[in-house]
């Protein structure tokens, strides 16, 4: 059997796989040659395949009889309902009252259709994607700071060459593990890597050093290091003078930050603080890496903006093996925030604003550049407004009605609905509300680009046959635009045609990939953007000369620890944050359905300390209820000490009743629009089920 290279259907490190189709089940292995994981693969990588031929695969449109019951449909009689009921929605509340929702796991060229089409067959503004819940902190951060967003500036290879790496709030032991072997070389090489992380993650336990910060303080850290930094003599002040600006007043704002106060601000000694800064000031090469712990937070921008600061202020942008980035999460988390299916943003990570941008764009897509509508909701904004403003949605690979914040309100909009359409391979919860489901092929039943966390334009090949009756993506979007009477701009031979235009979508853009082909990806292992010609070398490295803001120079921001918006009260008087586990994805509607992945973890377990366990009267194994002002779950606990006292950690992966975003808030970061998943204030009690009898 001749095994084709493909790559991992789930998060950004897009480890490299071969896929050799079988009788039974396709089987899987690492692909060696591929530089990023050289081989490795994690537990979901692995177990991967299982999602191809899966007993649950939906082979043909379902459509919500009168009786509430989905039953099948033809795809005529589906897309003829879609083009009708959106005709009807748009005659009467205008164009806008359609929504789409896309999502980061969709590759390069599907984000790409998803805003062609809201823009040119839908003509609504009203187009987003769930890196709103992910990546928008640090993308408006990176580019306030630093002129760009790209999550890491460099290739992988340099964490091995690191001296000393800060990771702050990710859990790559779980969320990414063949990326240790990076730490482990790094390590092997004399390097240190120092984890801020409210638990001792496997990470964290790891590491050569583990700050337990309490959440919602990073800024007290982040400022509290560049005290010490100023302090001591430790910062670049020749870089700070050539290449950026803005440094004074991040200075004075530092002064207030010494260290015993940021000791009481965040709980970790002041010892630490101070250590850890003359470790990064010490080294001759530095990074500061950060993720979603102090990104999904109402601060999460300025909570990066921060640790950008401390970078700026150390010199390490443009250095030998230094840097400043983050992790992005999900598969296409990086090429899905660039092509346009953002309600800000145009192809090239190009602005919808930008009088040029949108000239060029029309141009490429044949429309007049009048007709692009002006940017319109992002996420939770648009969640928030279905059945009100929003009328129909469009959704393709996003479960809102999991990973929503107050999920359980999310889930209530959604059936409020004059018109939901899901495209998905699986049911979901958010498909329970659905008029329409439209069964789609999935990762390695097709073609398709996606960008890896470094900015590494990689290809997904197609490995297997799809099951009869589904369609792809791009047949389903273009199916649609054919029914809405859009077609004639919606014509392209496979995934290959639409990357082409994608390429001259994107010429002269931030993201430009005009120069990248499929041929290339293959003979190069990946090309990484900005590409701009095809015999552009692509660019591994940015800042090396200059950062790509309007003078050149990276921007200081004077950021100040603000309250957390949920505040904790005798009621509520623990921190509840969320995240991931290592057995799961996301939503869970892939990982929760393939059965070594369910059995090695069945149900969600709350991370509590031995003190707060023992003031809510619970004890290992028992069920504890988690309260908070949005409302209530019932799950299992573990009692740890590798959690702080005043924290409870919950994964999110599951949906119904065992939810974390039933309890998670809905304050957002006032420029990413970013949901504070990662703190909420809550109540842990016994849970009345494991009491004893009398
Ligand atoms: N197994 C698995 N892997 C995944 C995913 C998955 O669902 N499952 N999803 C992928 C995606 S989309 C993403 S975005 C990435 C996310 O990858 P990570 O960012 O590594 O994962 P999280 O668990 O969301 O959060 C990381 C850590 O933030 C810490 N934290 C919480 N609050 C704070 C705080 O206030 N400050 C600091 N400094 N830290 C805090 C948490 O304790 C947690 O350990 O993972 C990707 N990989
Ligand atoms: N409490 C809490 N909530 C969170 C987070 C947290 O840390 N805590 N993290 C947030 C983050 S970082 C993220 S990225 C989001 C993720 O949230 P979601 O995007 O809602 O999670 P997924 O499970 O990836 O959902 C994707 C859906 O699309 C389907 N799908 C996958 N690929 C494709 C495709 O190519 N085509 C189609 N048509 N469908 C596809 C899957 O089967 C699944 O049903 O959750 C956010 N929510
Ligand atoms: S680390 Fe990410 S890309 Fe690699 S095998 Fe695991 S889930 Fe897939
Ligand atoms: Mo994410």
């Amino acid at each position: 059997m001749q095994a084709i290279a493909t790559h991992c259907p789930y998060c950004a490190l897009q480890c490299g796989m071969h896929i050799a189709d079988s009788p039974g089940l396709p089987i899987v292995s690492g692909n060696a040659r591929f530089p990023v994981n050289k081989g490795g693969l994690c537990v979901k990588g692995w177990t991967s395949a299982a999602t191809l031929g899966h007993r649950d695969r939906i082979t043909t449109p379902l459509k919500r009889d009168s009786a509430g019951h989905l039953v099948e449909a033809s795809w005529e009689d589906a897309f003829a309902l879609v083009a009708q009921r959106i005709a009807a929605v748009q005659a009467e509340h205008g164009p806008n009252a359609v929504g789409v929702l896309g999502g980061g796991s969709l590759t390069n060229e599907k984000a790409y259709l998803v805003g062609k089409f809201a823009r040119v067959a839908l003509r609504t503004a009203n187009v987003d994607y769930n890196g709103r819940f992910c990546m928008s902190s640090a993308a408006g951060a990176m580019q306030r700071a630093l002129g760009i967003d790209r999550g890491l500036p460099f290739p992988l290879e340099d964490i091995a060459r690191t001296k000393v790496l800060l990771l702050v709030g990710g859990n790559p032991a779980e969320t990414m593990p063949p990326l240790m072997q990076y730490f482990q070389a790094q390590q092997e090489a004399g390097g240190r890597l120092v984890v801020v992380d409210p638990r001792r993650t496997a990470t964290a336990a790891w590491a050569a050093r583990h700050l337990a910060i309490r959440p919602g303080s990073d800024l007290a850290l982040s400022n509290g290091l560049l005290h010490v930094l100023i302090r001591d003599g430790l910062i670049d002040n020749a870089f700070i003078e050539a290449r950026t600006e803005g440094f004074d007043a991040v200075r004075s704002l530092a002064a207030s930050y010494w260290p015993e106060r940021v000791e009481g601000l965040t709980g970790i000694p002041q010892r630490d603080i101070v250590e850890t800064a003359h470790l990064l000031g010490g080294a001759s090469s530095a990074m500061v890496i950060s993720a979603r712990g102090p990104e999904q937070q109402a601060q999460g921008v300025n909570n990066v903006l921060g640790y950008i600061n401390v970078a700026l202020a150390l010199g390490l942008p443009g250095r030998e093996a230094s840097g400043v980035g983050t992790l992005t999460g999900q598969g296409n988390g990086q090429g899905g925030r660039e092509h346009g299916q953002k309600s800000d943003q145009l192809p090239g990570y190009r602005r919808l604003d930008d009088p040029d941008a949108r000239r060029h764009v029309a141009q490429v897509w044949n429309v007049e550049e009048s007709t692009i509508p002006a940017a319109g909701k992002s996420a939770f904004e648009l969640l928030d407004a279905l059945g009100g403003e929003i009328k129909a949605l469009f959704v393709m690979g996003f479960n809102p009605a999991v990973s929503a914040p107050d999920s359980r309100r999310i889930a209530e909009r959604l059936g409020a609905l004059d018109l939901l359409v899901v495209s998905d391979f699986f049911l979901s919860e958010t498909t329970e509300k659905a008029h329409l489901v439209l069964p789609a092929a999935q990762w390695a039943e097709e073609d398709g680009t996606m960008t890896n966390l470094e900015g590494r334009v990689i290809l997904r090949r197609r490995a297997v046959a799809p099951p009869a009756g589904v369609r792809t993506d791009i047949e389903i979007v273009c199916g649609l635009a054919n029914a809405l009477g859009r077609g004639s701009h919606f014509k392209y031979g496979g995934a290959q045609e639409v990357f082409a235009e994608l390429g001259r979508a994107t010429a002269g853009g931030v993201a430009d990939y005009s120069g990248i082909s499929y041929e290339r990806i293959d003979a190069e292992n990946g090309v990484f953007w900005p590409c701009p010609a095809s015999d552009h070398p692509g660019t591994p490295r940015l800042f090396q000369e200059r950062f790509p803001t309007t003078n050149s120079r990276a921007k200081f921001h004077p950021v100040t620890l603000g309250e957390i918006a949920d505040r904790r009260d005798a009621e509520h008087p623990l921190l509840l944050t969320t995240g991931r586990v290592l057995h799961h994805y996301q939503s869970g509607n892939q990982t929760r359905r393939i059965d070594e992945l369910r059995e090695l973890m069945p149900h969600p377990v709350a991370e509590m300390h031995p003190a707060a366990a023992a003031r809510a009267g619970v004890a290992e194994g028992d069920q504890v209820t988690l309260t908070t002002r949005r409302g209530q779950v019932t799950l299992g606990v573990t009692v740890t000490r590798k959690v702080r006292e005043d924290t409870v950690f919950v994964p999110f992966h599951w949906g119904g009743s065992q939810s974390a975003n039933t309890l998670t808030g809905t304050a957002l970061d006032p420029i990413s629009r970013m949901p504070e998943f990662k703190i909420s204030a809550a109540r842990a009690e016994r849970a009345p089920s494991t009491e004893e009898p009398e």
